[in-house]
């Protein structure tokens, strides 16, 4: 039986540190995916594990829950009793608790502040970025000088510090710390490849290393011909509109709770109870469904990009989050994965909904018909998490994805 649940995402760093930890004890863990955003992680269920919503979270087997990365991953290492990653001696274990909080609440965070905006996580703001990057490196030169002088980061085997801190920078060595800080930097280069080249860390996760920083890309836009100015544009002064509403508003009330429905769809078993009550009490004139592809797959690279450009989509979705649930997801691999995925969406048309979020034109939506069997069939497939997607003759499993509810 597995030792507890752990809340998280494969390819986050918070999560990869404990995935690790556990692997290197022989502790089994069940990975229970769970998005990187607390707004959406905000049920009463999941908040008595953590407060805010965030990842990691655990749950034991026995009803011990704790939140908070640190503790999470010293208390599933501690679980093994001769275990020789949180050192020998007193010092050793305030000092891999030192350079866990060091990485949690100093490097990360200047980390993420500058490859989140080039993901289309978070808004871009070039000179932002430029300058959190600096902070960040300054940031690592601390790690450099330590690891210069120092094979890991206490004593003279690996602890449960490098595990973490060489989990927190894997995002970072994926997309901006490329061949040229590699160079300049040879002692945290030479420490990272070490940790992730141990077979327990290569079992969770596969380190991925940029040659150059990744480039921000716009949110794509379809040309359109230009509108003639509006003549009211000529008046500065116009006092500001009142907030408009969401057109949808207009709609009024349906007999299908959305809500109600997404609280089928989180807590029952999708195949066998949600979808049957989801058929039963669909009514086509008030929602329509559709298949929401993303245009431009060829210029997917790794499959987690692939997920952040969904997670960023359904970010810029917010505004119209009372009026949309779906899932996309990202099929196959890195270097050939697609994005596709399928939304139930308030009134006949998904313009309403989805042009809340300019890269929406990224996307192309194609309506789907729930008498056809084939359609029926898709939008199961794609809701229940459980199959895989052919596309010109090759089959292409679910890489990951989002869900939006
Ligand atoms: N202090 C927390 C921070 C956890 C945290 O910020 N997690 C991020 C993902 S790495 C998250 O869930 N962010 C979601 C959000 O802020 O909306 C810990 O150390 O566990």
């Amino acid at each position: 039986m597995a030792f507890g649940k752990l809340y998280g995402l494969p390819d986050n760093g918070r999560t990869i540190a404990t995935l690790v930890a556990a692997k290197h004890n022989g502790l089994e863990l069940d990975l229970v995916k769970t998005e990187a955003n607390a707004a959406k992680n905000s049920g009463p269920e999941y908040r008595k594990v953590q407060p805010l919503g965030k990842i990691p979270a655990f749950e034991g087997a026995n009803g011990f829950n704790l939140s908070e990365a640190i503790a999470i991953a010293i208390y599933v290492t501690s679980q093994n009793e001769k275990t020789t990653l949180l050192g020998k001696t007193k010092q050793d274990y305030a000092s891999i608790v030192s350079w866990m909080s060091f990485a949690n609440s100093e490097v990360i965070p200047s980390l993420g502040a500058w490859y989140r905006p080039l993901l289309g996580l978070d808004p871009y703001n070039k000179k932002t970025v430029d300058e959190v990057a600096k902070v960040a490196v300054a940031k690592i030169a601390v790690l450099e000088t330590h690891l210069t002088a120092n094979t890991y980061l206490v004593g003279e085997r690996i602890t449960l510090a490098d595990i973490f801190t060489a989990s927190l920078l894997t995002r970072a060595f994926a997309t901006v710390l490329d061949k040229k800080f590699r160079q300049a930097n040879p002692a945290v280069t030479r420490w990272y490849n070490t940790i992730v080249n141990q077979a327990d860390f290569k079992a969770v996760y596969e380190a991925k290393f940029t040659e150059e920083v990744i480039k921000y890309v716009a949110p794509k836009k379809e040309e359109k011909p230009k509108a003639a100015a509006p003549a009211a544009a000529a008046e500065p002064e116009a006092a500001p509109a009142p907030k408009p509403k969401h057109p949808l508003e207009a709609l009024g009330k349906p007999t299908l709770i959305l809500d109600e429905w997404k609280r089928q769809y989180s807590n029952e078993d999708t195949r066998t109870v949600a979808m049957p009550w989801f058929w039963k009490e669909y009514k086509p004139e008030e929602y329509s469904l559709w298949k929401v592809a993303y245009k431009y797959n060829d210029e997917l690279k790794l499959t987690f990009m692939a997920n952040n450009l969904i997670g960023g989509f359904h970010a810029r979705l917010e505004a119209s989050r009372k009026y949309l649930f779906g899932c996309q997801h990202v099929f196959g691999a890195n270097y050939a994965c697609v994005i596709e995925g399928v939304f139930l969406v308030r009134g006949q048309e998904a313009a309403p909904a989805f042009d809340v979020a300019p890269d929406h034109e990224s996307y192309s939506f194609t309506k789907l018909d729930p008498n056809s069997e084939a359609d029926r069939k898709y939008i199961e497939d794609i809701w229940a998490w459980d199959t895989s997607l052919v596309v010109d003759g090759k089959e292409l499993p679910s890489a990951d994805g989002h869900v939006f509810k």
